[in-house]
């Protein structure tokens, strides 16, 4: 019989030096049975014994391990993205098509901590936040100074003390492995079928409602998580990149998310942003601002944060960059400039034309006529108010319908004969509305504009799909009928269905009930389940789909539209399906935005669940407006910013309706 010499036994042992036999085919299968049967029948028996339940452990453990073996090879795939520069898609190209495509690169190290595999990698692994540990009790009191959603007090002090922002508390890191977060994403899609909308599927409980909050907060929490570690301070986060990008250098992300942290009860991070506007927010800077953006997304979040905390640093913070923004009304026309430097007190159009978006220059009357309001100063209201008159008298609207453009030289429309309630357009109709509402319903030039543009939308914007009938708004062009819809228009059923609330026809509600569907359609018939910028109908009988996307369109910016319709939807219907349709989306922004890292991003394409190209970037919006939304949508108290006492500006800030004028 062949015995190993050592020096054999020596080099076999260092090839594998795991095994007890010689590791040379037939001579070590012969060494290791010649050993086996020199041992006692006793010790034979004795090692089979001690063998026998490891192996049925090993048995019984073999498809987990298998299964996290193939979860740390996606992340290693993963890996090999960590150093691309900032702002390179890390999955574009042939890459895309070897497997999962990466949303976000884990933090920059040369070694796994625990932390690097809390959280799935790939936009095909769902990342969705833990589901609550308990129910949480819904909060009955509020009032304009003391409106405080409380809900998550007890959570922001797990989190380790100071650390506000870092949404992704030890609770959450004991919870959620990396596999957990697997498990946890099924138990969470668990929701009841909704697809015709009919079944108004019953939750069992209310505690499925407050589950949904804690979900909507836990997004919250994540994209804030995002800014707060690589974006404070500054108005935009880019979460790929784990940056920041500037656009008015005010800090807008954190100042259009102070309402919504209030309204979730994120008091920790609420009071940590708040220490941030009373000591760096300094509007005496030389910058240019954009009007309108500056009003709906900064004055109009502080005046709400007023009116929700009562605390007076956002009125005089609103007050100081309300006089900053009058120049831009110092026009021959009074038709206000786009852009306005806030330091120096200088205003103009932007540099290639000298006309005015329609729609930013009348949709900042409810934010400058409460700040009047509030500070008893009319000079604001005046401003916007002139605003409103003009247009009103103006010539050139198609029943009702205006053009996209207003000269602020001649106070004129300016290219004439384009209508869409999409883009420059959209909240010039949103805001007659509100505004006829804020001010107590006495104000019939903004109903009577309002009601003729309605009028003007069902006669030249309305149309149906040929396959299911879709109805959908589109757009005119010079009497051409373009079947085209922007995702912006999906504001229109939640202001039809207002409307309708205060005893406006029953023909807008049935519209807005239409129009919700086709919006939930935009999202449902993506592959992604989430909406294109933009979408294109048909309108053949013949035609195979209803939606169809130009490659260039496919763009999801995390817009607010279609939850904020969903919003007001299922306020005043109280069908559930609004609900449902909410959550798929909330979900598919979970599964195809999120970021590993902290943060939410805007996508590329809709249509590619394998990649879906991250662009790097989260909209203050998406904070502002969207989760704002959402939660609402999921809260089950109705009182809760009450549509009867409140009008949100088309930035989703809460702003009082006037009480009547004492007589
Ligand atoms: C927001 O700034 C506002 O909702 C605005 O009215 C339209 N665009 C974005 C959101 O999509």
């Amino acid at each position: 019989m062949y015995t190993p010499s050592r020096k054999e036994y020596i080099s076999v042992t260092v090839r594998d030096p795991h095994s007890h036999c010689y590791n040379n085919g037939k001579h070590r299968r012969q060494s290791c049975w010649r050993k086996w049967k020199q041992l006692s029948r006793l010790q034979r028996s004795l090692i089979l014994f001690l063998l026998a339940p490891l192996l049925i452990i090993g048995a019984l453990l073999f498809p987990s391990i298998t299964e996290q073996w193939a979860g740390l090879s996606d992340s290693e795939h993963w890996l090999q993205h960590r150093d691309l520069p900032p702002g390179v898609n890390p999955v574009l190209g042939p890459a895309a098509a070897e497997g999962p495509a990466p949303v976000a690169g884990p933090r920059v190290g040369p070694v796994n901590t625990p932390d690097d595999f809390a959280e799935p990698r790939g936009p095909n692994v769902p990342m969705l936040a833990r589901p609550p540990i308990k129910k949480r009790p819904v909060e009955s009191s509020r009032g304009p100074a003391g409106l405080h959603r409380d809900g998550n007090m007890s959570d922001t002090g797990a989190k380790g003390g100071g650390d506000g922002g870092q949404g992704e508390g030890t609770e959450k890191k004991v919870v959620s492995s990396w596999r957990g977060a697997m498990i946890e994403a099924e138990q969470v899609t668990e929701v009841p079928p909704s697809a015709d909308g009919k079944e108004a599927a019953a939750p069992p409980s209310d505690l499925l409602e407050v589950d949904r909050l804690e979900v909507v907060r836990d997004a919250f929490r994540h994209a804030w998580k995002g800014y707060k570690s690589y974006a404070w301070g500054h108005d935009e986060l880019k979460p790929i990149s784990k940056t920041f990008g500037e656009w008015f250098g005010l800090g807008l992300t954190l100042i259009d998310s102070l309402d919504t942290m209030w309204i979730m009860g994120l008091k920790e991070e609420f009071e940590e942003a708040k220490q941030w506007v009373e000591k760096e927010l300094s509007f005496d800077r030389n910058v240019d601002v954009n009007l309108f953006e500056t009003t709906i997304r900064i004055l109009g979040s502080l005046l709400s944060t007023f009116h929700l905390t009562g605390q007076q640093i956002f009125l005089e913070k609103a007050k100081d960059l309300g006089s900053r923004l009058m120049p831009a009304f110092k026009t021959p026309s009074k038709i206000p400039y786009s852009d306005v430097n806030i330091g120096k007190g200088t205003a103009h159009p932007p540099r290639w034309t000298t006309d005015s978006t329609l729609a930013e220059v009348t949709s900042i009357q409810l934010e400058f006529r409460e700040l009047s309001r509030l500070t008893q100063d009319p000079q604001y209201q005046e401003v916007v108010n002139e605003v409103t008159k003009l247009v009103h008298k103006l010539p050139g609207k198609h029943d009702g319908l205006v053009p996209m453009f207003i000269n602020t030289n001649s106070g004129q429309f300016s290219h004439r004969g384009v209508f869409t309630l999409g883009a420059r357009a959209d909240s010039y109709y949103e805001y007659l509305l509100k505004q006829w509402l804020q001010g107590g319903k006495t104000e019939d030039h903004l109903l009577e504009d309002y009601l003729q543009a309605v009028d003007g939308v069902k006669k030249h914007l309305i149309r149906q799909t040929g396959p299911s009938k879709l109805t959908f708004v589109g757009e005119l062009s010079h009497n051409r009928f373009n079947p085209k819809m922007d995702h912006l228009v999906c504001f229109l059923p939640g202001t039809l269905a207002l409307g309708f609330h205060n005893g406006l026809p029953g023909d807008h509600m049935d519209l807005a009930v239409q129009l919700m569907e086709t919006c939930h359609q935009m999202y449902k018939q993506m592959e992604t389940g989430l909406s294109p910028e933009i979408a294109h109908f048909n309108l053949q009988a013949s035609d195979t789909s209803d939606v169809y996307v130009k490659s260039a369109d496919r763009h999801n910016l995390l817009r607010p539209e279609t939850v904020e319709s969903l919003f007001y939807m299922y306020r005043f219907t109280k069908d559930r399906k609004y609900r449902e349709w909410g959550w798929e989306i909330l979900q598919s922004f979970n599964k195809y935005t999120k970021v590993s890292s902290g943060g939410y991003t805007s996508i590329n394409n809709v249509r590619d669940p394998v990649n879906p190209g991250p662009r790097d970037k989260m909209e203050s919006f998406f904070l502002g407006e969207t989760l704002k939304y959402l939660f609402l949508l999921f809260s089950d108290d109705m009182e809760l910013l009450s549509l009867d006492k409140y009008i949100f500006n088309t930035e989703a800030h809460p702003l009082p309706i006037w009480p009547p004028p004492p007589k």
